[in-house]
């Protein structure tokens, strides 16, 4: 019910600037009345809405709702929103969006850091009153502190609270399109443009819907031309801008893109851990940066959260070596993205000469009933994992093995021509995969990546080549 009333809301706003022939939104930017009198009179044509902020009416000597009436007047009814950036708790939050839209506005912004309650109390508001919450889910200011967690974070709250746009930056077009990708079809509103930097087309290739243009349209001797390029340029974009799915999907577009420029794939003769040969190889020790260890945590704590297991084990195990770091930092990302907090443990290669036969051979706390999720990065014919089963439970622990997170399987059979995978799951081990080799070699072959293609149809054809000889039914 209450999303469907900002379904409505962004349904009507579409409509507005369908009838306008406009995506531009006026941030009327000026501590004197005249001069927005007089932009907003001669460009009204060019735009669809006016943002102002919660001090320009005191500012311009009126109430809110003077501001309100005269600036529709003049623009012909434009909606009119009012950017209050709300971030507060959910019962001050929600007086104030009830007080700002008792004096008239369409459309009120609210950040989404305080919480879910605290959005959702504006939202409740907004829904019996028939008005707009935009929520900010970054910002075009320099040296902001929206990371790329925070910011998965904030889109996801927004969808689950069901606001009728998100704000994303106009002038960070990487941010902006990763944004487009995990919001989907959301509303994007972004600012930053003009004066901060950004460029409209620019902007709208990356998946804004909706530019705000403050000082490039306001301090101009020539505000209608101004906002009219600016609007010509959005719509001119929007036409020929690519549906999302194109981006990433079945991928997600970040994971996807560090794996291409940390070159993971290679292509060329390879043997395997288990002695098989291979065409190509999956190379996670290329994974060898922040940027890379933070989109990797988050790919396997995603995993997780999306397949409901965090209740359904209580310790993380990475094998050595490359399981250490890749556990590590998946649960790092599970208690910063999604406030879940698990305990890892690692094995030794080489046992320690002194401590209890557990010390010898587990870094970290490995308990008593302990149930274990198992980390890795590729898996084959699964015998490693296998081995680092059988080695911890070699220690006369009770343990169980409840589930395992693959970045990539490989999809081949283990060395008698068994699925590892069904196999595991056998014994009671619920293994996810991150990527498929068949997924993701169909969705890379002949794309571009930054003007080169990762999967031609040469290094397709190797693929292929080793899948009809070891690939699993
Ligand atoms: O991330 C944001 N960046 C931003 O500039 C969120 C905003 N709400 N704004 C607002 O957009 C800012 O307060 C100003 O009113 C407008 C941009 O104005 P200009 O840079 O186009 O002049």
């Amino acid at each position: 019910m209450e999303e469907n009333m900002q379904l409505e809301f962004k349904k009507k706003f579409l409509e507005i600037a369908k009838k306008r022939d406009s995506r531009l939104i006026l941030a009327a930017d000026d501590v004197g009345w005249r001069n927005v009198e007089r932009v907003v009179r001669e460009a009204s044509r060019e735009i669809v809405a006016i943002k102002m902020h919660v001090e320009h009416p005191a500012l311009w000597g009126m109430t809110h709702k003077e501001a309100i009436e005269r600036l529709k007047k003049l623009s012909g009814d434009a909606f009119v929103i009012l950017d209050a950036k709300l971030a507060d708790i959910d019962n001050t939050n929600g007086f104030k969006a009830k007080y700002y839209f008792e004096q008239g506005y369409d459309a009120i912004t609210c950040h989404g850091f305080p919480g879910k309650p605290a959005v959702k109390a504006i939202v409740d508001v907004a829904n019996e009153m028939k008005r707009g919450v935009f929520m900010l889910v970054a910002m075009s200011s320099e040296g902001h502190l929206f990371r790329e967690t925070e910011v998965d974070q904030l889109v996801e709250m927004a969808r689950q609270v069901g606001v009728a746009a998100v704000i994303a930056p106009g002038n960070q077009y990487e941010l902006t399109a990763h944004i487009r990708f995990k919001a989907k079809d959301a509303l994007i509103l972004s600012p930053g443009i003009g004066a901060q930097g950004g460029e409209a087309d620019k902007a709208v290739a990356a998946g804004t819907d909706f530019a705000i243009v403050g000082r490039s349209i306001m301090n101009s001797e020539t505000p209608a031309d101004e906002a009219r390029k600016i609007r010509e340029q959005v719509n001119a974009a929007l036409k020929i801008r690519k549906p999302v799915k194109e981006k990433g999907e079945p991928f997600d577009d970040k994971l996807l893109s560090i794996l291409i420029e940390k070159d993971v794939l290679k292509f060329g003769d390879f043997t395997l851990k288990s002695g098989r040969k291979s065409t190509y190889f999956f190379n996670t020790g290329n994974l060898d940066s922040g940027k890379a260890m933070t989109r990797i945590g988050a790919a396997y704590a995603d995993a997780i959260i999306a397949n409901n297991l965090q209740d359904s084990f209580d310790v993380v195990f990475g094998p050595a070596y490359k399981g250490i770091p890749l556990a590590a930092c998946c649960v790092q990302a599970l208690y910063r993205k999604h406030g879940v907090e698990k305990r890892f443990i690692y094995d030794r290669k080489e046992a320690k000469l002194h401590g209890d036969e557990k010390d010898k051979i587990i870094v970290g706390n490995l308990k008593e009933g302990d149930r274990i999720l198992i980390i890795d990065d590729v898996i084959t014919t699964g015998k490693a994992k296998v081995e680092a089963i059988e080695k911890l439970k070699a220690l006369g622990i009770n343990v169980t093995f409840t589930g395992m997170i693959i970045l990539f399987n490989r999809q081949e059979t283990d060395l008698e021509g068994k699925n590892p995978v069904e196999e595991f799951e056998k014994s009671g081990i619920k293994v996810i995969s991150v990527m498929n080799a068949r997924d993701l070699f169909d969705f890379l072959k002949g794309r571009q990546f930054g003007g080169k293609v990762i999967v031609d149809d040469v290094a397709y054809h190797l693929f292929k080549q080793h899948q009809k000889e070891y690939g699993v039914k």
